[in-house]
């Protein structure tokens, strides 16, 4: 029995492939938790889907930016449809198009398992918030989606504004609520996200600190695995393990073991990319 959590997919199936060949998973055995960002880039988008969702009795999952992206572009008109990337376009056109986002759909911003001692999330939490507060956060959008009310919350999900605070109300308190969950690197010690910044910590505007070493941050009773962040590579410390390590831009997939004293970490080779497209967008 082992848990394995998995970082950012985003598309490359054949590198999932391959780490799961190499953990020797055994759905009759093991469980995997997926950080999110299952989609987007990696030319095997709908492949991935596939497979994540046919491991769905054995797996979390969390949503990230990429997959809630995707379940907006999916709201727009076919004409719109038609003008993402291909990848995108291969689920989008797809004959199981429908089960594979009404699945996308239902799954979640935040999974904590506290018999295991770990919380997991796409991006990170905002400074004040415990993991009880992120979990009533989180439940909040996710009602939203999981409900009638989905297509008006991916219509007016895109924005920057307004930052997280706890008197936002409609609209604009669940896009605050999924920006900190969903795309949340930097952040200033009041929790203002900021979006531009992107690097490695050193290369930040004074005043920003990474989400998880902002000054006064609230405790947190759990171990958190997080991705989102490949220029931060992985990253073991204060209680957070980042594990996208950049499979998509020819990085590595990273797979870290949950339920062992001490964290267990296993690499595939990533996507293979060709030097000159590996410039990340
Ligand atoms: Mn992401």
């Amino acid at each position: 029995m082992a848990t394995w959590a998995i970082g950012d997919l985003q598309g490359c199936h054949d590198a999932l492939q391959r780490l799961l060949d190499r953990l020797r998973f055994d759905p009759a055995r093991d469980r995997l938790w997926f950080c999110g960002d299952l989609v987007n880039r990696g030319g095997q988008s709908l492949e991935t889907l596939r497979l994540v969702r046919s491991l769905a009795p054995f797996s979390q999952v969390v949503l990230g930016n990429h997959d809630l992206s995707l379940l907006a572009i999916a709201q727009r008109s076919e004409a719109d449809q038609r003008k993402v990337n291909a990848d995108l376009q291969r689920v989008l056109f797809a004959e199981d198009r429908e089960l594979l986002l009404d699945w996308l759909r239902r799954q979640r911003l935040i999974h904590v398992d506290r018999g295991l001692g770990w919380a997991m999330v796409h991006a990170g939490l905002a400074p004040k918030w415990t993991i009880r507060i992120a979990e009533a956060r989180a439940r909040e959008v996710e009602e939203r989606l999981h409900g009638d009310g989905y297509r008006k919350l991916l219509r007016n999900m895109y924005g920057d504004k307004p930052s997280w605070s706890p008197k936002l109300t409609g609209v604009d308190r669940l896009r605050a609520i999924i920006n900190v969950f969903t795309r949340l690197r930097y952040c200033s010690p009041g929790g203002r996200i900021a979006f531009e910044e992107k690097g490695v910590p050193g290369t930040q505007k004074a005043g920003l600190y990474p989400w998880f070493e902002v000054p006064g941050r609230a405790e947190r009773e759990l171990r958190i695995v997080c991705g989102h962040w490949s220029t931060l590579g992985l990253f073991q410390g204060l209680g957070v393990h980042s594990i996208d390590t950049g499979c998509v831009w020819g990085g590595k997939l990273t797979a870290l073991r949950l339920d062992s004293e001490l964290p267990d970490v296993v690499q595939v080779p990533g996507r293979e990319v060709r030097a000159e497209a590996a410039v990340r967008a």
